[in-house]
């Protein structure tokens, strides 16, 4: 299954959660604080099984959690389910051709998030550009231009075959190496 057609099923998969959701409760997410658990009820099963994406249920609360607020930090604009299924394709999905990969680190060396993720890149031995944004100009305005802030750690996972996939968030990091590069 390719990274399109998986963001399509994703876009589906949160469209008709969504609907029944609404039914439920009448304004949607809107009226319901705890949306994100009755949203991870729904799709924890339907992820795994359709796109690959496994979760144990309190991670994909909070993974819902902060896509909703990034969706309404930066593009609120935009179709909830589409921008919502294109974060959890880039951060989420299991990469096409990992090996070939080019990752890069932005962080700042006092960072505590960005020093657990460091450690973690040391553990698995892993081969990882990294990116200081205190020390480079550069550095850190190519991350601002791509995420629309420089809020760190951010691994930036460069393939041969499609564009580039910027993921934040510390843990979503370390458990996208671990699955992708550690010890299945
Ligand atoms: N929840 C995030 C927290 C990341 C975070 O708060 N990073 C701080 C540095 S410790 C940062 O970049 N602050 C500057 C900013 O957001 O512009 C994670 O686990 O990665």
């Amino acid at each position: 299954m390719n990274q399109t057609s998986t963001r399509q099923r994703l876009v589906e998969l949160f469209e008709s959660t969504a609907r029944a959701h609404s039914q439920q409760s009448s304004a949607g997410r809107s009226s319901d604080p705890d949306w994100p658990i009755w949203y991870a009820e729904h799709l924890q099963r339907p992820l795994q099984d359709q796109a690959n994406i496994p979760f144990i249920k309190s991670r994909l609360i909070y993974c819902l959690m902060n896509a909703d607020y990034e969706h309404a930090a930066a593009a609120s604009d935009s179709n909830w389910s589409e921008f919502v299924a294109s974060r959890f394709v880039e951060c989420y999905a299991p990469a096409k051709a990992p090996a070939e990969d080019q990752l890069a680190l932005y962080y700042m060396p006092t960072c505590p998030y960005c020093i657990r993720v460091l450690r973690e890149i040391e553990r698995l031995g892993l081969d990882i550009e990294l990116r200081n944004t205190i020390e480079s100009r550069q550095h850190r305005s190519d991350l601002i231009e791509a995420r629309g802030r420089a809020t760190v750690p951010v691994l930036r996972i460069h393939s041969t075959t499609g564009k580039d996939r910027w993921m934040p968030e510390s843990l979503d990091i370390i458990d996208y190496l671990n699955r992708t590069y550690g010890d299945k």
